[in-house]
C-alpha cells in the first residue's frame, strides 16, 4: 500500500493519519519523527496543522507533511495530491510551478553555495510562477523586494535535518535572523557543507487569515490580484518537500523514491483500488 492508495473521498484527515503511522509501525519504525501534518482543502493552508474531522473531498488536495524515526534519524517528508485523482486546472498550474522551484533549488545544492541565497531564488521564482498566472503583478524582483510573494509562501526554504526534525546549527555564528516578512522564518542561514542533510520545501499557499486581513491587503494593494484570490480562498496549499544530502559535486535526494510529479501521482491514483 501506498500512501495515496488508501486516501478516498469521505474519509477524514485523522483517518488517513491513522493508515499512514500504521505502516510507518509496521515497517520497523518505532515512531513519527514528528507530529503529522495531514490538511484537505483550505486546511492544506495552515502550516503545522494537526489532523481533525475534515472529510477528503473530490476536487480538493491533501497535504501530507509525515515522516517516520528510523535508526535514531527523522526524516521529513511532504507531498500534496488531489483527492479526485487528477489535479484541475489551476491546481495543476500551482503544483506544476512548486515542483519546478523545488527541483531548482534542489539542482543548486553544492558544498558551498549559501542556503540563504537557494531561498532567495526559490522566492523569485514563485514570485515569477505568480505573476505568469495573474495571481501576483508586477516584475518579479520587485516583488520579491517588498515580500509580496510572502503571502503565499510564509515559511523558509527548508531547514537542517537530523537527529532532530529541526536540527541545530540552523544559523552560520554571528548571524542573526532577519526581521523581513520574507526572511525572517528562514531557519537556516549558512554555507552548506559535504554531508549536512537539508530538506527543500517551497510551497504555495492561500491563507484565509492573511489574504481576508485589512493590513496586508493595503500593504500589498496593486501587488495583489485581490478578486481573482478572493475567489481562492478555500484552495488550501503545495508544499513538495524532500530531504537532500550535500555530496562533494552536488546533492543526493535521499526521499527521491516517493513520487511526486504530476504523472506519477495520478499513475498511481489510477492503479488504486477504490473500495
Ligand atoms: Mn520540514
Amino acid at each position: 500500500m501506498s500512501w495515496t492508495t488508501c486516501a478516498r473521498p469521505g474519509m477524514t484527515e485523522r483517518q488517513l493519519q491513522i493508515e499512514l503511522e500504521v505502516e510507518f509501525a509496521r515497517a520497523g519504525s518505532p515512531r513519527t519523527a514528528y507530529g503529522s501534518i495531514v490538511g484537505t482543502g483550505a486546511d492544506g493552508a495552515v502550516l503545522h496543522f494537526a489532523p481533525g474531522t475534515r472529510e477528503l473531498r473530490d476536487g480538493d488536495l491533501v497535504l501530507i507533511d509525515a515522516a517516520a524515526e528510523w535508526n535514531g534519524y527523522a526524516a521529513d517528508i511532504t507531498r500534496t495530491f488531489p483527492v479526485s485523482g487528477r489535479f484541475d486546472g489551476i491546481q495543476r498550474d500551482l503544483y506544476q510551478l512548486v515542483a519546478n522551484v523545488q527541483q531548482e533549488a534542489i539542482d543548486a545544492v553544492r558544498p558551498g553555495i549559501e542556503y540563504r541565497d537557494l531561498h532567495m531564488r526559490a522566492a523569485h521564482a514563485i514570485a515569477e510562477g505568480l505573476v505568469d498566472l495573474d495571481i501576483l503583478r508586477g516584475d518579479p524582483a520587485e516583488l520579491v523586494e517588498c515580500d509580496a510573494h510572502a503571502i503565499f509562501f510564509p515559511h523558509g526554504l527548508g531547514h537542517m535535518l537530523g537527529l532532530s526534525t529541526h536540527d541545530a546549527g540552523g544559523c552560520l555564528a554571528g548571524r542573526a535572523p532577519s526581521d523581513r516578512f520574507g526572511l525572517k522564518w528562514l531557519r537556516a542561514d549558512l554555507p552548506l557543507e559535504e554531508n549536512y542533510v537539508i530538506t527543500i520545501e517551497p510551497g504555495i499557499y492561500f491563507i484565509r487569515a492573511l489574504l481576508t486581513d485589512a493590513h496586508w491587503r493595503e500593504r500589498y494593494r496593486t501587488e495583489v490580484n485581490w478578486p481573482r484570490v478572493d475567489q481562492m480562498l478555500d484552495f488550501g496549499g503545495i508544499r513538495i518537500e524532500d530531504d537532500v544530502c550535500v555530496t562533494a559535486n552536488g546533492s543526493e535526494v535521499l526521499s527521491a523514491g516517493i513520487p511526486k510529479s504530476i504523472e506519477d501521482i495520478e499513475a498511481i491514483q489510477r492503479e488504486a483500488p477504490r473500495s
